[in-house]
């Protein structure tokens, strides 16, 4: 078993953590007791009128359990169901006093308590972690002046342009109705069939198709807020602004493959790396940037900036890194806090004001409806993980659950029986809606700047590099491949994919049995506006920094036999550079090193597997070697590593395994001499080489060597 570095809870670090502690049941050292504080000293059988008879009505402890266990389940979110949850700080780096009056990013020595719940959008609450979805990044940041929260997504892009259309988006994409299947999959009829009839899906199908829908941690995704806020300083003026969260370890995926197997050999695999990563004190971090656009720019840039099928692309407007966020704590219980917690996107405070971006708008009104069928009733602001640091006066009252005792007689406003309190704040400090002003007649239709949804398609497209467009376009095969109705097929390819790419059009017409289309049909949704980028370099996983093996995970699989020494120095190396090695073995007993060492290893063959890691290395040894290439399992995290691009390692005799597990022919051939790495695989002549631990570190950086992937077919 892996020994978690920080046994003991990681101390309160905020003052919101804090704010919990008269909350948390602490019951080291105590007996126990009812609901009612009764204390109870035999839980394990009911009352009964002799041993054989039957149960008793008086038995108020049996009643109470029963009745608590019974009503233990609320409603899962509607969407985004599946998530897990940390808590942290965020600080911001220098003044933003030109742009925002917000307290917490003008005050660079505040640290604002935050917590944040990332999630699929949807699969259940008990859906696996790496299907391919969308994933949430919900930011509750407790300020002094109240609760902001960033409620955005790992893609800068939505898939509708007005929250008219919500509904009908998740009812599309959700399991179908007859039959409730398939789980956690966009890969069915229904969403196809939307998105075959509405082309604004078009760009944000796109991303849900490459591989930014499959990461490969919560740790290493980028978030967006997606639509156009406003920042607002002290003197009223406004600026325009997209928020991104920058992940400090790079933005990484993982391949389709994998993805799936994961979803069966470890389904918490996203929310058991957050979890462990905290555990260890390798805090997740992703700095706040900020794209700051003047008013006046809001059609500058060839499409509508309160288009949320839009993005901004940052070669046109550079993305400011502004701040910090640390995540430094977990949960001290799931369902109070990352089940309990109430994201509302309505909630801003002093000095950030929303757009008219419809569906924006549309948002302001569902998530605070949602939690009244989802947390029963109009208190859910009262329970202590959406509660705000700042103080919290009014003359709201009553409802189910109420948790706050109002000592005034006065529960109005005006009053003179409370001294005419709580009083109005200050204007200066009190939250002030932009005076926009705003003309138009009553009319339900969308502006003709939000008519092209194709170019971003394309841009996207294009910014992307060779691997990661084949990636896409296998996604779609996949997915569109797994639509029973032809027509719908049909009309994914000849009135979506079309208008984005004819290339991608036709390799998925023949994949998915549609005749291909021979040109690219002008677009019935409007024409192309001329983009103002042909690429954007950002939005590539290509370009994400990759100079660090911080957190990666290496499984090193040995049998009786192994080189000893050569294991000790290449696990030295790497946990110095801040990886974590992972020893597999036949099972969970000692090994034996051929200097006669014994090793205790962490994993066995049958309860880890290659694409639980991001690494594979197999140190020599004869006859270690010899007892891997007997056992199927331990073979396929060769073949697996392999196939999935990673960094692979194996010194002397290991080498030979490439052959055992059927890849041999797709690797380099093997070194004649010393130590050699090419595409991600270091192999050496003998065990103990010089340079082959820091060769793999190279290699596991890289994240993924793509020119080992197997060629499309012709
Ligand atoms: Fe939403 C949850 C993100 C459009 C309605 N949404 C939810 C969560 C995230 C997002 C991260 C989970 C929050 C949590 O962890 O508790 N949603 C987005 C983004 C969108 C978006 C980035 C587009 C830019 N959402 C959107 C629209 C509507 C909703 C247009 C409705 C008009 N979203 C909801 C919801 C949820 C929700 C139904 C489900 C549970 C909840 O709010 O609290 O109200």
């Amino acid at each position: 078993m892996r020994l978690r570095k920080t046994a003991a809870k990681n101390p309160p670090t905020s003052l919101k953590s804090e704010s919990l502690e008269p909350h948390r049941m602490h019951s080291e050292g105590q007996f126990l007791t009812t609901d009612q504080g009764i204390p109870i000293s035999e839980t394990d059988n009911s009352l009964k009128a002799g041993v054989r008879g039957p149960t008793l009505l008086e038995d108020f402890h049996f009643r109470e359990k029963m009745m608590r266990f019974d009503h233990e389940r609320i409603p899962e979110r509607v969407v985004h169901a599946r998530g897990a949850g940390a808590h942290g700080y965020f600080q911001v780096y220098k003044s933003l006093e030109k742009y925002t009056q917000a307290r917490f990013l003008t005050d660079p020595s505040l640290r604002t308590p935050v917590f944040v719940r990332f999630s699929t959008v949807g699969g259940s609450r008990g859906s696996a972690d790496t299907v391919r979805d969308v994933r949430g990044f919900a930011t509750k940041f407790y300020t002094p002046e109240g609760n902001f929260d960033l409620v955005g997504n790992n893609m800068p892009v939505f898939f509708i342009q007005d929250g008219i259309k919500f509904p009908d988006f998740v009812h599309s994409v959700k399991p179908e109705p007859h039959n409730e299947i398939p789980q956690a999959s966009s890969a069915h009829d229904s969403l196809w069939d939307f998105v075959s009839l509405v082309p604004e899906t078009s760009h944000m199908v796109m991303w849900l198709m490459s591989d930014r829908a499959i990461p490969r941690s919560f740790r290493m995704m980028e978030g967006f807020g997606v639509h156009t806020f406003r920042l607002v300083n002290a003197e009223g003026k406004a600026t325009l602004v997209k928020f991104h969260w920058k992940p400090l370890l790079g933005t990484h995926s993982m391949v389709w493959d994998e993805a799936q197997k994961v979803s069966g050999k470890d389904p918490d695999f996203h929310r058991r790396d957050l979890w462990e990563a905290i555990e260890d004190g390798d805090f997740p971090e992703y700095e706040l940037g900020l794209q700051l656009i003047p008013e006046e720019d809001v059609l500058k840039y060839g499409f509508d900036l309160l288009d949320a099928t839009k993005l901004l692309p940052e070669e046109l407007v550079p993305v400011q890194r502004v701040g910090k966020l640390t995540l430094d704590r977990n949960p001290d219980n799931f369902f109070a806090e990352t089940e309990q917690v109430a994201f509302c996107v309505a909630n801003v405070v002093p000095g950030i004001d929303f757009t008219n971006d419809p569906l924006m708008q549309a948002r302001l009104f569902s998530y605070l409806d949602t939690q009244l069928t989802r947390l029963g009733g109009p208190n859910f602001a009262e329970l202590p993980i959406n509660k705000p640091v700042a103080p919290v006066h009014n003359h709201q009252q009553d409802g189910f659950g109420r948790q706050t005792i109002p000592t005034s007689r006065a529960n109005y406003h005006p009053n003179s029986l409370g001294g005419g309190c709580p009083f109005l704040a200050n204007p200066k400090q009190a939250f002030t809606h932009l005076q926009e002003r705003v003309d138009g007649r009553k009319i339900r239709q969308r502006s003709g700047s939000f008519n092209d949804h194709f170019s971003q398609a394309t841009l996207f497209y294009k910014s992307l590099s060779k691997p990661e467009q084949q990636h896409l376009v296998a996604a779609l095969e996949f997915e569109v491949g797994k639509v029973e109705r032809k027509e719908i097929r049909e009309r994914v390819v000849n009135q979506i994919l079309v208008n984005i790419d004819l290339d991608i059009a036709q390799r998925v017409a023949r994949a998915v049995g549609v005749a291909p289309p021979k040109a690219v049909k002008p677009s019935k949704a409007g024409k192309k506006a001329k983009n103002a980028v042909e690429a954007s370099p950002a939005l590539s996983l290509e370009n994400t920094p990759k100079d660090s093996i911080k957190t990666r995970k290496i499984a090193a699989l040995v049998a009786d036999g192994f080189a000893g020494k050569e294991l000790a120095h290449v696990r030295k190396t790497l946990e110095g550079l801040g990886a974590m090695v992972e020893v597999v073995g036949p099972t969970l007993s000692p090994v034996t090193s051929m200097e006669g060492e014994q090793v205790v290893p962490h994993k066995t063959y049958l309860t880890a597997s290659s694409v639980l890691y991001d690494a594979v290395y197999v140190p020599g040894g004869e006859k270690s070697v010899a007892a891997l290439k007997r056992v199927p399992v331990a073979v396929d995290f060769v073949r697996e590593a392999f196939v999935h691009c990673k960094a692979l390692a194996l010194s002397g005799e290991a080498g030979t395994l490439l052959d055992t597990a059927g890849v041999s022919q797709l690797a380099l051939p093997p070194p004649t001499k010393g130590v050699e790495g090419a595409q991600g695989v270091v192999r050496s002549v003998k065990t103990e080489t010089k340079g082959f631990s820091q060769l793999f570190a190279d290699a596991i950086a890289a994240h993924r060597h793509w020119a080992r992937e197997a060629p499309p077919p012709a």
